[in-house]
């Protein structure tokens, strides 16, 4: 079941400028159905809680700033090979190199405001989507 879904985040600057409904009108009609949405705004403690496996890195700073900066909007989708899927969806990090028609091409700002997050496995799929939501709010 777990391989069918991926966590995302609609970053601040996309919420920001009001984008969240078209990026949300992109997800679902390239087939993912949404199993949890919820828009929240992260402390800094939060982001750096959820950015940990970055710790260290030369944009660390930056990319948890940003991502407290304002409200985000989380989401559990699941659609076939999601995590895969959804990465394909939204493009390359760098909204420059991302191709025509991803997410991040029409809605990123620069590497650091790249519009949206998609999980890398499986397994931080669930850690995300577990930082955010209780079981309950995911629906089966
Ligand atoms: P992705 O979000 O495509 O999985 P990542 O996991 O390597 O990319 O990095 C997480 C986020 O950190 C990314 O969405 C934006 C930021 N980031 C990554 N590389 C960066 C860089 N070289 N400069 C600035 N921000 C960067
Ligand atoms: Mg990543």
């Amino acid at each position: 079941m777990n391989s069918k879904r991926t966590f995302a985040l609609v970053k601040p600057g996309a919420v920001r400028k009001n984008h969240y409904g078209e990026i949300i009108y992109l997800i679902t009609k390239a087939g993912f159905s949404l199993k949890a949405m919820k828009m929240v705004q992260l402390s800094m403690i939060d982001a750096q809680r959820f950015y940990a496996v970055h710790e260290g890195k030369e944009f660390y700073e930056r990319l948890t700033k940003f991502i407290s900066s304002g409200p985000v909007v989380a989401l559990v989708l699941e659609k076939e090979n999601a995590i895969e899927e959804f990465r394909k969806l939204i493009g390359s990090t760098d909204p420059a190199q991302a191709e025509e028609g991803t997410i991040r091409k029409l809605f990123g700002e620069s590497v650091t405001m790249n519009a949206v997050h998609g999980s890398d496995c499986p397994e931080n799929a669930v850690k995300e989507w577990s930082f955010f939501f209780a079981q309950k709010e995911i629906l089966d």
